[in-house]
């Protein structure tokens, strides 16, 4: 896999491409943004239906390609910069937990938490791709606990995903902040790639709101 092409990112300040953004930070890539101003509605025109039909950001162009869907960028980026070291290679025995975890976020984590925020009963357990929130929360309890990353010392592009989330979405009230979801969230948000891109998203929100007054 080549590393040489700059990878441009789809991007709307505040939303789930912050992460991505804080990601491409970390591994030290070559990227630049394609900014969508998500008040004048601009992921759901033509242009941008072209690279993601859906009209959601992420997305990622890479070498001729074109990813979407967080996890599958997730995985893509830290094994397209390997340099950094976070993504466990294949025979790293750590590398199908480090799947596990990115596949679960998307699979299993943000189905629970959107039934819960639109109060959607999950159904019959067999019929739902997580079963119970409550078991969920207690699977994230659970490997946090261990810390002080999700795979103890080793910090990988999953922690970047689940740190950069449960900050959000504790945030809005779906998940618990117990003791070490809010201090894995500390943790994370500490890092300067965060911290960077924070300050830079919000003067780009800024930028959008004047933009889309005008
Ligand atoms: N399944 C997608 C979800 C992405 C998503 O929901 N993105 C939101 C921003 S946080 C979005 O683009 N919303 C725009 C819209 O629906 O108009 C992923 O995991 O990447």
């Amino acid at each position: 896999m080549t590393d040489a092409a700059k990878v441009t990112l789809y991007h709307s300040p505040r939303t789930r491409s912050q992460g991505v953004r804080i990601l491409l930070e970390e591994l030290g890539a070559p990227y630049e943004l394609h900014v969508l101003n998500f008040k004048l509605e601009e992921q759901h025109k033509p242009d941008y239906l072209a690279i993601n039909p859906l009209g959601k950001v992420p997305a990622i162009e890479h070498a001729g390609a074109v990813v979407t869907e967080q996890v599958a960028i997730y995985i893509y980026l830290a094994d397209a910069f390997p340099a950094a070291g976070l993504a466990p290679a294949i025979g790293d025995p750590l590398r199908g937990p480090y799947l596990r975890w990115l596949a679960l976020y998307g699979s299993a984590f943000e189905p629970a938490l959107i039934d819960r925020a639109r109060k959607v009963e999950p159904g019959t357990r067999g019929m739902s791709p997580y079963g119970e929130y409550d078991a969920v929360i207690a699977l994230v309890r659970a490997q946090l606990a261990k810390g002080p990353y999700l795979f103890g010392e080793r910090l990988t592009a999953a922690d970047i995903l689940w740190g950069t989330a449960l900050r959000w979405t504790t945030s809005f009230g779906l998940v618990p902040p117990t003791e070490e979801i809010s201090a894995y969230i500390e943790r994370i948000a500490a890092r300067p790639s965060v911290k960077k891109v924070g300050r830079l998203d919000h003067e780009l929100a800024a930028a959008q709101e004047v933009a889309a007054q005008s």
